[in-house]
């Protein structure tokens, strides 16, 4: 029987346990990577481990979220993570290079290698036939000390395409084509892997964009082959040596297949608030636009910008909308200067925007009151755009850019009388590494720099023996990270844990974090229930240490999203699932749980399978719940933690 591609490269990094899906793996990572907003948190942790620098193949620190810098904060954050970096041999990406996962495809992407980054979308790698996985900084920390990094061994979905796009059809309506299909949950421990006679018409970036938004379905990673492109690729970014050519076995069997034949996918919207919520562009053609933003991770590459400069030539801006544009990196933005393409965007009134996350993560450009605001970026939750009442569309980049001049929401499909840019792959890009710092090459006597920003990492304390616990927050489905700890303007908390707690769930119930505080005071548990998909989205650990932090031992939900979940047991946190979900509806907000020697229950439930019993103390009925935990993540529950763990076993 022949192998998945996935299932290949794993089999090369395997350190522990069988490659059988479901199973508990884990792998050796080459390859890390880290982002400003989550990479504090994940160095202050790796400097916790005591190591004098990091183990693994490469170490890469980019700054590309937080650089509005209102305030000392994010600049404290930056200066902090440069001083790390050539301290303990990392490589780091300077402001103003570009986003994380774009310039890593760019300058370090190797086929074949395993990548594990602090950010969900880590596996836009997949792009460059890499197994790239988001995890929480603490997972990326541990790598970093060579540590294997553990998972649920994932079942492949295969994805055939066949065919090309259409002219002004692109990538970005094959990945909304496949959250079509698969949803925002329900995918947890799955790969989605490409394979077919279709991915040859696909350029890296494309492949790219199509990885990248796989997070949003909730999957492990998506991967495509290594090919003829995948050289091309490299070679045009000098890195031809990086090249290996790697595909699943002709007989590969797959857990599923889904099909698709890409001359037939048309222009689709993830409309507002879920990136699942996935129409056809025809379908809302003519509402009203009021904002257009195109750029993020997943559509900010140099082919992506020069078709939007192609079809805002000679075209104006709609006078009712207001147009920004980030390039993916420096990269990028110099090949557009160099082009020609840059002036065309500005001659259009295009705002051009820094090479950062900016708009994506709510940092700036939030929409006015209700209006509908078309990005190219991944996620539209309720709220990120920094405007709750806005409402953010999801499109492709010609989708985005010829709204931006209609002033209405445009089907590239229909008749509008605008040519089709023509899609540029060039043979040599720019490619200027001087805004990356190397780790110095003799002697590593730096001082880490730690200005009044940079906090500890709260320590972990052991788990109770019995939780005597109040419900101090129910919630439906679908909580997301942002819905856990906004970003926006509260980004620039990230490295201090105790002043960004302040906001935990802010957008749900702002009287929380003071809730907490008080049931925290007189020795109770907090406890947290939910329904579907608790905790999906980005992989900000900060989700689970605010919490911890706010003395909540469990949280008991219908499902739990792949990062968030071990976010929770590297944290201490309990996460429990309802054994029958209509229970659900049995415990209110405010209830008192108790949930006696729930130690020995735990490890009942993991050695035999019986269920854990919670008993409401006001009616007196007991409700079951399930563990999907490894006995590995109970040691760290146990002792506060993973980072506990850790260092008592050092000692
Ligand atoms: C996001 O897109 O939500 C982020 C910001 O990149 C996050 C990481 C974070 O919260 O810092 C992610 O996707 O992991
Ligand atoms: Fe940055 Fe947005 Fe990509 Fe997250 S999704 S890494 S915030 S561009």
């Amino acid at each position: 029987m022949g192998s998945t591609l996935t299932y290949k490269i794993l089999s090369q990094h395997l350190q522990s346990g069988t490659l059988e899906k479901g199973n508990d793996i884990s792998v050796i990572i080459d390859q890390t990577l880290t982002q400003d907003a989550t990479g504090t948190m994940a160095y202050l942790q790796f400097e916790a481990l005591g190591l004098d620098k990091v183990r693994n193949e490469l170490a890469v620190s980019y700054v590309d979220h937080n650089t509005i810098q209102v305030g000392f904060e994010n600049a404290d954050d930056h200066a902090y993570l440069q001083s790390v970096a050539n301290k303990y041999n990392i490589v780091f990406s300077r402001p103003g290079n570009g986003i994380c996962h774009q310039v890593h495809l760019e300058r370090f992407g190797v086929p074949g290698k395993t990548l594990l980054g602090s950010d969900s979308h880590t596996p836009t790698g997949g792009g460059l036939a890499m197994i790239a996985i988001g995890a929480g900084g603490l997972d990326i920390a541990m790598a970093m000390a060579k540590e294997p990094f553990h998972l649920i061994c994932p079942k492949v979905v295969g994805i055939r395409l066949t065919g090309a796009l259409r002219p002004f059809v692109s990538a970005k309506d094959v990945i909304l084509t496949v959250l079509e299909k698969y949803g925002v949950k329900g995918n947890v421990n799955t790969v989605f892997e490409y394979f077919g006679d279709g991915v040859g018409s696909l350029s890296v970036p494309e492949r790219a964009t199509i990885c990248n938004m796989g997070a949003e379905c909730g999957v492990t990673t998506s991967l495509f082959p290594s090919d003829e492109i995948t050289l091309q690729f490299l070679a045009s970014h000098n890195r031809a040596d990086s090249y290996t050519s790697l595909s699943a076995d002709d007989d590969a069997v797959y857990d599923e297949i889904f099909e698709i034949d890409l001359a037939t996918v048309v222009p689709k919207t993830a409309a507002p608030h879920s990136p699942g919520n996935v129409v056809d562009v025809k379908s809302v053609q003519d509402l009203k636009v009021d904002q257009v933003l195109i750029g993020s991770c997943t559509n900010s590459s140099y082919a992506d910008l020069y078709a939007v400069a192609q079809i805002l030539e000679n075209h104006t801006v709609h006078p009712s909308v207001s147009l920004g544009i980030a390039p993916g990196s420096r990269e990028v933005l110099m090949m557009l200067s160099k082009d020609g393409s840059l002036s065309k965007m500005i001659a259009s009134g295009a705002r051009i925007l820094e090479s950062a996350c900016g708009f994506c993560i709510g940092n700036h450009q939030s929409p006015g009151s209700n209006a509908v605001s078309l990005r190219t970026n991944n996620r539209n939750f309720e709220g990120r755009s920094g405007t709750k009442s806005a409402q953010v569309y999801l499109v492709s980049p010609e989708t985005a850019a010829l709204s931006a001049i209609t002033g209405y929401f445009t089907d590239p499909l229909s008749n509008h009388g605008i040519p089709c840019p023509e899609k540029v792959y060039p043979e040599q890009f720019y490619v200027d590494d001087s805004m990356i710092e190397f780790p110095p090459s003799s002697g590593r006597d730096v001082k880490v720099v730690r200005g009044p920003n940079i906090g500890d990492p709260p320590k972990g304390t052991v788990f109770p023996s019995d939780i005597d616990g109040i419900v101090t927050l129910k919630t439906g489905d679908k909580i997301t990270t942002d819905h856990i700890m906004p970003a926006g303007q509260r980004l620039k908390f990230r490295s201090n844990i105790p002043a960004y707690a302040h906001y935990t769930f802010e957008g749900v119930d702002p009287t929380f974090h003071d809730r907490c505080k008080e049931i925290q005071s007189t020795g109770k548990a907090n406890v947290v229930v939910a329904g579907y998909s608790y905790g999906q989205g980005s992989s900000r650990e900060h989700a689970a240490i605010c919490p911890m932090y706010l003395g909540v031992k469990v949280i008991l939900t219908k499902s739990f999203e792949r990062i968030h979940h071990t976010n929770l047991c590297n944290f201490g946190i309990l996460p429990l699932q309802f054994a029958d979900e209509s229970q659900y509806d049995l415990i209110g907000q405010g209830d008192e749980l108790v949930i006696s020697d729930i130690l020995v229950q735990v490890q009942e439930h993991l050695d035999k399978g019986t269920p854990i019993s919670i008993k409401i103390r006001k009616s007196d009925s007991v409700i079951e719940a399930v563990a999907q935990i490894t006995p590995l993540q109970f040691e760290y529950i146990k002792v506060g933690g993973l980072l506990e763990y850790q260092k008592r076993k050092v000692q």
